[in-house]
């Protein structure tokens, strides 16, 4: 079996990844300009050819990619391949205008598997466990994406895909998983059936969480690892990029190393395209040095994150990235004050909530309004007004300190809001409707 802690290129000095950047790059984006008109079209406009790229630094100079060039040459204008070398699609369930369809060659789906696999074994897994992917199969990434690095690791691959909440409990208990794959919403869902079915975190086989493809909260990290008695780990990508895997955590857990011999990635300020400085949070933008079918030179992402390239424990070299704090699309702009969900998560687990929630903008009278609706858990349910009111008070004075803006509370019963099996949709915006 390969061994995918492939130290060699994971743990090779600063001098060694730049060098082999400045290669990849070079080439990348001669190839890309060669077979793609919209991407030559577009350097033409920004003044700049492959000659003018020589070294990594030089990416600056290169145009930004969106997610409206996506839908200008959907499906195939950005094809970098014949079709015939291409061999998959994958796709994103976009809220808006077209969805995303990503094209991969052979080559490109052996590259994500890859990452896929180097995920895996930082999280701890070797080909003794058993490794149940309960991320969505089909055109979303993370099933397949995190199916092929299982393989790779050599583990047993158990593809239940998502849903099916109590199909997935017995393939957990009577096949002994040891590894769960899935958001980190459905792995509270799990968690919390498990717990109503009387399994206690011992009892279940469980040691190692992969979870991504939605933001969350440290607190919700702890709340997951306590109720399945697990570490948890965080994993992130995006369709366009290749799928999950693009970063991932280590043992240390301190940000998730990005595979920096496959994607480069800038922090740019949202509002001019200057790139930051490492330390300094912003857009987060990448490039794929060695994708064929679908190479996107300097994509940006819209997740907000901070990058560091100081040492890890762990001993890998790639550069961090903090766990994403949210989207920009996500940001919720209320009475001029910038939200993001995951600081609203973070209030609720550290009172003693579990993550059941939903956040209801609106507009009443010109003014904005936010409202924060929460599952009491059973343990504190009561129909005592003068209990929910106190506990009522408690969250939005958290919330107040939190946010800078006052929120209305609204506790509601155990099971009152729908469980999420993928992504979950914990923001309701009737300013857009
Ligand atoms: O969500 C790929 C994926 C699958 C990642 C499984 C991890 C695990 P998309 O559906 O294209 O791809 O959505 C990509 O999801 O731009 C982020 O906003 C968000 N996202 C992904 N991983 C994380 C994470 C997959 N670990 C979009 N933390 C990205 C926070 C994440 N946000």
């Amino acid at each position: 079996m390969e061994n995918y802690y492939q130290q060699a290129i994971e743990c090779a000095s600063r001098e060694e990844i730049i060098a082999l950047q400045n290669e990849k790059l070079v080439k990348q984006v001669r190839r890309v300009w060669e077979a793609v008109p919209y991407y030559r079209k577009k350097m033409q406009d920004h003044g700049v050819t492959p000659d003018d790229i020589k070294s990594i630094d030089d990416i600056k100079k290169l145009p930004f990619l969106s997610k409206a060039d996506l839908r200008e040459s959907y499906p195939y204008g950005l094809l970098a391949k014949p079709l015939k070398e291409c061999v998959r699609i994958q796709s994103t369930s976009g809220t808006t205008g077209k969805r995303v369809v990503a094209f991969y060659t052979q080559h490109d789906i052996d590259l994500w598997e890859e990452c896929c696999a180097r995920a895996i074994v930082a999280a701890g897994g070797s080909d003794e466990d058993v490794c149940q992917v309960s991320y969505g199969y089909g055109l979303f990434t993370g099933g397949p994406g995190l199916n092929g690095g299982s393989h790779k690791v050599g583990c047993l691959t158990v593809p239940t895909s998502s849903g099916n909440t109590e199909r997935q409990i017995m393939f957990i208990m009577d096949l002994q998983a040891t590894i769960l794959c899935c958001t980190p919403s459905y792995a509270a869902y799990l968690g919390e059936a498990m717990k109503e079915m009387g399994l206690t975190p011992d009892q279940i086989p469980l040691k190692i969480g992969i979870f991504g493809a939605e933001a969350w909260s440290e607190e919700m990290r702890r709340s997951i690892e306590q109720t399945l008695g697990i570490k948890a780990y965080d994993i992130y990508g995006l369709t366009e990029i290749s799928g999950p895997g693009v970063a991932f955590e280590c043992s240390a857990q301190q940000g998730m190393h990005i595979n920096e011999d496959h994607f480069y990635a800038e922090i740019i300020d949202p509002d001019t395209g200057e790139p930051l400085p490492d330390g300094t949070p912003g857009e987060l933008v990448f490039t794929c040095l060695d994708k064929e079918a679908f190479p996107m030179l300097r994509y940006r992402t819209r997740d907000i994150c901070v990058l560091t390239r100081e040492k890890c424990s762990c001993g890998r070299t790639f550069v961090r990235m903090r766990k994403p704090q949210g989207r920009t699309d996500d940001m919720l702009i209320i009475r001029g004050v910038n939200v993001f969900p995951s600081q609203i998560e973070t209030v609720l687990l550290n009172q003693g909530y579990a993550p059941n929630y939903q956040i209801v903008v609106d507009r009443v009278n010109n003014t904005d309004t936010l409202d924060v609706l929460v599952e009491m858990t059973p343990e504190m349910f009561t129909d005592n007004l003068g209990d929910i009111t106190a506990r009522q008070n408690r969250l939005a004075g958290g919330l107040l300190s939190m946010l800078g803006i006052k929120a209305k509370v609204s506790l509601v019963a155990p099971k009152s809001i729908t469980r999420s099996e993928g992504k979950a949709v914990r923001v309701i915006d009737k300013r857009k409707i």
